[in-house]
């Protein structure tokens, strides 16, 4: 009998966790890049890179790849990869399971402000001139352009090819993880007085929270979006007993 063959959706520190665990357990996975990034992190698996196609695309690649279960690593703002995963699985019958970290709390001490959206971070900025550490990517910085009288500092992971939408802005090109010396002397550096972030949870980017916590700087934090329902857990040790309960059971 065959055993499980698996996509793996990546893009976090998890699924690269979730990668190294599958790769030791010798079953057959897959692991998958958007092709956001210039060079991604290599895996310890065969690994393609680039969207699917929408719904459809990814259906067709499960059926031809013969697919059985997918795991899905991906970032919690990756909310599109996410629903197509849920629709394609459900047409297929291929086995859907979330490997997702849980999302960063507000801290008593800190100054920390939740918003729905990165649009309402925008809006949440102060009137008089600030200093903000945009910890969002590269991805809707325009969101941010209607206040040019803001410094923004921009943590990208690959330098920027086009203009930055802004009059007064720096930027570092870094992958992460980042560590929590880094992030203070970035802050310090730039005279930071408020952080963007959105709510990645995990590690991988947690540092800039304990090092704004540790000078006083105001967190704008987004929530993460919302998802229909799935089964979620959040280690891979956990995906590894759900896979083989599944095999076991020959499904
Ligand atoms: C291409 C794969 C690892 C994984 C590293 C984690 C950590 C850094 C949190 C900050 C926040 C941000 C950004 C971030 C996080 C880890 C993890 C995580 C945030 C890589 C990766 C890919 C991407 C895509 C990229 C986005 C961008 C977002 C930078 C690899 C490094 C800001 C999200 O240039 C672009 O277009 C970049 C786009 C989507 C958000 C945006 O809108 O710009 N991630 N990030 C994945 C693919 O192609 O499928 O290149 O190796 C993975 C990581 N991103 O191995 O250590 O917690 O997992 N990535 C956010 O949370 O706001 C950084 O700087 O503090
Ligand atoms: P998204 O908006 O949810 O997805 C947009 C489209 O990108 C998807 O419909 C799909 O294209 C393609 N795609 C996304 N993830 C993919 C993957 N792992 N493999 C193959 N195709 C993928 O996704 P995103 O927010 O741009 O994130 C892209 C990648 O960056 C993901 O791997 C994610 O884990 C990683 N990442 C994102 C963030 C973030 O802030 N959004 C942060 C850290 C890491 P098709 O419809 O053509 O299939």
């Amino acid at each position: 009998m065959h055993g499980p063959i698996i996509l793996l959706l990546g893009g976090t520190s998890e699924s690269s966790q979730m990668a190294r665990a599958l790769a030791e357990s010798g079953l057959r996975a897959v692991f998958s890049y958007a092709g956001r990034t210039e060079a991604p992190r290599p895996q310890p698996l065969p690994t393609r890179i680039g969207g699917f196609g929408g719904v459809a695309g990814l259906a067709d690649y499960l059926r031809a790849h013969g697919i059985t279960h997918l795991i899905d690593a991906t970032h919690p703002f990756a909310a599109q990869m996410s629903r197509n995963a849920i629709e394609a699985c459900a047409a297929t019958g291929v086995k859907l399971i979330a490997l997702e970290r849980p999302a960063w709390q507000a801290e008593h001490s800190d100054d920390w402000q939740s918003l729905a959206t990165l649009e309402e971070a925008a809006a949440a900025l102060p009137e008089r001139p600030a200093r903000v550490f945009l910890a969002i990517g590269k991805q809707n910085l325009d969101l941010f352009a209607a206040r040019q009288d803001h410094f923004y500092l921009l943590r990208l992971v690959d330098a920027p090819v086009a203009p930055l939408p802004f009059r007064d802005a720096a930027w570092v090109v870094d992958r992460g993880p980042f560590s929590l010396e880094n992030d203070l002397a970035l802050l310090r550096a730039h005279r930071i007085t408020h952080l963007v972030a959105k709510n990645a949870g995990g590690i991988g980017a947690a540092a800039k929270l304990a090092a704004a916590r540790a000078l006083g700087v105001k967190i704008l934090m987004v929530e993460r979006p919302a998802l229909p329902a799935r089964r979620i857990v959040q280690s891979p040790e956990a995906v590894l007993a759900w896979l083989a309960h599944g095999a076991e059971r020959g499904v």
